[in-house]
């Protein structure tokens, strides 16, 4: 793929920038009496930046990183008695209002954490070559978008911006971050996307599989001593999971996504004059396709929330 030149981060007064992703940008507090980054949080904030095969598109989608955010602090909430989670605040500065979030800063487990309900992908792809996904033996007969007889664990490597995270067999996560903590977060991760697809699946939506990031806070330890495992990130937004309309599942094809579908369907038409395999950069999206998409986000956010998006 061509290194698309990532536009430059906002400039927030009172905040460092600290890094930024393929959509989402960190930021560090300054401290107000010596005007040093603060080591104990940091400002996660959402854009309006949206993905679609491998590139980072020019055009936005208004409100899609007020969307997410407000989805994932909806989800915190409803995940609150499984583990805590790593926000401290949603008073954010005024220029990230709604799209931004003040964490606890963690020690992260250095693992993407994917469960899967569903299989596709990537997984359909080791499961094609092996019969199983991740070392976990799968039964025979599974086709693209088969519901998985349980959720399962399948964690990747954490690879550097712009490169492609590498699956790891369990045994490897036990390998980096030692038994018991492997134990937990497969534990952990299974246990969220069940409890996602519970309350999604009262809304007609399928959470197919989804991305957790966890991290560890060595001040708060439980009983046996052990740090806490805290819930960080985002959390079950269309970013880090793929969200299937229930309506149209239909094993044996790929699914509809439910929020990036205008996007793609337009995107691998003649009508974009686009060539995916060209390595070139996408053309900008029309703004039907943009104002679909918008609609598609809040759609889901008040489907699953039954709140309305302001
Ligand atoms: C999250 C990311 C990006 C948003 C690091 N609570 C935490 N403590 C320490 N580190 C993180 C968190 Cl959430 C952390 N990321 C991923 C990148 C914007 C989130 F650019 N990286």
């Amino acid at each position: 793929m061509t290194p698309e030149i990532a536009a430059p981060p906002l400039e927030l007064p009172g905040h460092a920038h600290v890094y930024s992703g393929k959509v989402r940008e960190l930021y560090a507090p300054l401290e107000p009496g010596t005007g040093r980054p603060r080591e104990d949080q940091l400002l996660l904030v959402a854009s309006d930046r949206i993905s679609a095969f491998d590139h980072v598109l020019d055009s936005e989608i208004p409100d899609k990183g007020k969307v997410l955010t407000q989805l994932s602090l909806w989800w915190f909430e409803q995940l609150a008695d499984i583990l805590p989670n790593h926000v401290i605040s949603s008073d954010v500065p005024d220029a990230v209002a709604g799209r931004a979030v003040l964490v606890r800063r963690l020690d992260m487990v250095p693992v993407e954490c994917i469960g899967r309900a569903y299989l596709t992908g990537s997984g359909l792809a080791d499961y094609r070559e092996s019969g199983s996904v991740c070392g976990i033996p799968l039964p025979a007969g599974l086709q693209d978008g088969s519901e998985l007889p349980e959720p399962i664990f399948t964690p990747t490597t954490k690879a550097p911006l712009g490169e492609h995270d590498q699956p790891m067999t369990y045994a490897q996560v036990e390998a980096e971050v030692g038994a018991d903590l492997a134990a937990r977060v497969r534990e952990l991760t299974t246990r969220i996307l069940r409890r996602g697809n519970e309350v999604a699946a009262r809304r007609g939506i399928l959470l197919a599989d989804t991305k957790v990031e966890f991290g560890l806070d060595h001040a708060t330890g439980d009983a046996d001593g052990r740090p806490a495992i805290v819930l960080a990130d985002e959390v079950l937004t269309p970013d880090s999971s793929r969200f299937w309309p229930a309506a149209q599942w239909e094993p044996g094809r790929a699914q509809a996504s439910y929020d990036k579908q205008f996007v793609r369907d337009w995107l691998t038409s003649p009508a974009s004059g686009w060539d995916r395999s060209s390595g070139e950069a996408p053309p900008p999206l029309p703004e039907d396709v943009v104002a679909a998409t918008r609609a598609r986000y809040v759609e889901a956010y008040e489907l699953l929330t039954g709140r309305t998006f302001a």
